[in-house]
Order: C-alpha cells, then sequence, then structure tokens
C-alpha cells in the first residue's frame, strides 16, 4: 500500500501524490491517476463527495499505471458548504486543512473589519486557525502607521497574528513562507487584495496555475469547480479554490457565533439568562463589559452583524417554505 494524498478531483478520477509519513510529498514524485471503488460512494450518504481534496488515502497500483484508492484516513478537519445543484448535504472542498489566512490589504481595496471577524468565525467553527495578512503595506501612508497599529494590537491580544505584506517587500514574503512551511493554509479574501500574486511571490513559477484557476470562478456558476492543493516547494500545501468565496456562516446556528468570539465566550455564563443574545437584554455581562471598554467596538459591531444576518437568513428560509 502506498501512502499519498489528494490534490485533485474531476469527480471521477482523484490525482494522489505520494507522502513520506508526515504528509509531505515524497521527493520526485509522481502524480497518479486513482480511481475509488464503488463501495465508497455508498458511505457517508451525507457527503457528495466521498473522497475529497485533501484526504490522506492509502493505494495500490493498476497494471496501466493508475492507482486504486484502498482506504481513507479519517479527516482532522474539513471546509465544506451546502450541495449546490439541487443534491441534499454537504460539499467537502477541501480537507486536513492548518491554516487559514485571510488577505485584505491596506488600501485599494480598503480592509474591512467585519470581513476579518466574519472569516475568523468561521475558520474557529470548521477547526481552522486562522491568520490576517494586511498587504499592500507599501501603499500606506504615515498617517496610517497609528490604526494599523491598533488593529495589530487588537488582533494579538485575542491570539490571532496580524502580519503585514507587499508583494515589493521580500522579508514579508518570507515571513509568510515560513508561517506557510509544511503545513496545509488556504487564503481567502476579497478581489483585489493581492491573494494570486502574493501566491506567485511565495511559489514562483506558480502563475499559470493560479491564474487559470481565478479566471475560472469569474465565469461563474455554471462550471464545475473543484479545489487544488499545490505542494509548495519550501515544504506544505496551498490550497488554491474558487469554491472558497462560499465561505460563509453556512452550518452555524446565532446562538453559537458568541462561543467563536474569543473575548465574549467566557462572560456568556456570567450573563443573566441563558439564553442572552448580548444584543438588549438586561444583566448581560458582554454589554457589561463592553460600556467598561473591555471589548474593542469593531468587534462587537462585527458580533450584531453576524447575529442579525443569520437571524434573516433563518426568517427568510422559514418564509419560502411556508
Ligand atoms: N501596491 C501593491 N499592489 C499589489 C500588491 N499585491 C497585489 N497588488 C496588486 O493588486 C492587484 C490585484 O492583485 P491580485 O493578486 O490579482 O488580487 P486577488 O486577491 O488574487 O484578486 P481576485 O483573484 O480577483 O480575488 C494587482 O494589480 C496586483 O498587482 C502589493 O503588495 N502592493
Ligand atoms: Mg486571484
Ligand atoms: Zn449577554
Amino acid at each position: 500500500m502506498i501512502y499519498g494524498r489528494v490534490i485533485k478531483s474531476t469527480g471521477k478520477w482523484y490525482k494522489v501524490i505520494s507522502c513520506t509519513d508526515n504528509g509531505q510529498p515524497v521527493e520526485g514524485a509522481e502524480v497518479i491517476m486513482c480511481q475509488l471503488p464503488g463501495k465508497f460512494r455508498l458511505m457517508e450518504i451525507q457527503q457528495t463527495n466521498p473522497l475529497a481534496v485533501g484526504d490522506f488515502v492509502d493505494f495500490t497500483m493498476l497494471d496501466d499505471g493508475g492507482g486504486m484508492v484502498q482506504h481513507i484516513h479519517e479527516r482532522e478537519n474539513r471546509i465544506s458548504r451546502k450541495a449546490t445543484h439541487g443534491r441534499k448535504g454537504e460539499q467537502i472542498l477541501v480537507s486536513n486543512v492548518d491554516q487559514a489566512f485571510v488577505i485584505q490589504a491596506l488600501a485599494q481595496p480598503a480592509y474591512r473589519t467585519g470581513f476579518i471577524d466574519r472569516f475568523i468565525v468561521t475558520a474557529e467553527a470548521f477547526g481552522v486557525k486562522p491568520l490576517i495578512v494586511l498587504n499592500k503595506a507599501d501603499l500606506g501612508k504615515e498617517s496610517d502607521a497609528e490604526s494599523i497599529g491598533r488593529l495589530i494590537d487588537l488582533y494579538e491580544s485575542l491570539g490571532y497574528s496580524l502580519i503585514l505584506t507587499s508583494i515589493f517587500d521580500e522579508e514579508s514574503i518570507k515571513e509568510l513562507q515560513g508561517l506557510m512551511k509544511d503545513k496545509t493554509s488556504v487564503f481567502i479574501g476579497p478581489s483585489g487584495t493581492g491573494k494570486t500574486s502574493l501566491l506567485n511571490a511565495i511559489q514562483p513559477g506558480l502563475d499559470r496555475t493560479v491564474g487559470e484557476v481565478s479566471t475560472f470562478s469569474q465565469k461563474g456558476k455554471h462550471t464545475t469547480t473543484y479545489a487544488e492543493l499545490i505542494p509548495l516547494d519550501t515544504g506544505g500545501y496551498v490550497v488554491d479554490t474558487p469554491g472558497i468565496r462560499e465561505f460563509g456562516l453556512i452550518y452555524l446556528e446565532p446562538a453559537e457565533i458568541a462561543s467563536y468570539f474569543v473575548e465574549l465566550k467566557p462572560l456568556r455564563e456570567k450573563c443573566r439568562y441563558y439564553n442572552c443574545t448580548h444584543l438588549h437584554e438586561p444583566g448581560c455581562a458582554v454589554m457589561e463589559a463592553f460600556d467598561r471598554g473591555e471589548i474593542s467596538a469593531s468587534r462587537y459591531n462585527s458580533y450584531i452583524s453576524m447575529f442579525e444576518s443569520l437571524e434573516d437568513e433563518i426568517k427568510s428560509a422559514g418564509s419560502r417554505k411556508r
């Protein structure tokens, strides 16, 4: 049996790269086109894809040079979305992800803390470590220094790393490379913040692959798109997928949101009501902490806006049913 990792899926065939015990590609390893025996398709009916990009497998070689998957190793985590095209259940975009980077820009387009906080909540819910990148640091003016400092302080005080990068600053690219070494990372962020540019700087020679997938995503909904894992020369993998755009708050209940805000989490049990929404209730420990200046306004605003948008989704889904 050969140990390997699925790096690409076409739905019928899976590209598998053989790996050492630590999950890194074997040096000079060929990519094997593998098939999946039918018995796996009967399992996991909750999921539209029994074998996902990112999965670790054991496979055997066939006479024709292809492979046959024999065993799928248990997933540590997965990033998924609701299945599309009227199918039931969940579609796994990628599994066994160590960390997710949210890529924001200092300008063009300017960063939004609301986006960062929504991303953090989602990453935490998927069990993936979130990291924040503020790119295009070269566009910063002297007058930005104070607000950048405050932003870094805020997120570092919550336990999240925030790194300043620029594709023109080699040191910052090296810092990113160091963080990505031997890990499986995904890049998420609004259009134009520099995700593709950063990936190209991290792995020169990648440009074509990234470009292709990027144009693909802009064509929109009718093309079936799958995530792809790109092995990095420096060790590790990065996920390239247009589907990551749908990194939304898909499986969360409004009441769960507060548990993914590290600074709100410990306060919840001090609220007078067990089902406190922290929006208006008397005796709410979160609102009291906010009044004492212990919770940042931008974070509390993000909490409110996420809570309300999830409630709205539930309401509109309910009214469609009726
Ligand atoms: N000044 C400056 N410009 C940058 C930097 N990084 C990227 N850019 C520019 O920003 C623009 C958008 O970069 P992309 O890499 O295409 O952004 P993206 O996040 O991949 O965008 P989508 O693929 O649309 O999601 C390009 O014109 C880049 O040259 C940076 O660090 N500094
Ligand atoms: Mg791009
Ligand atoms: Zn409360």
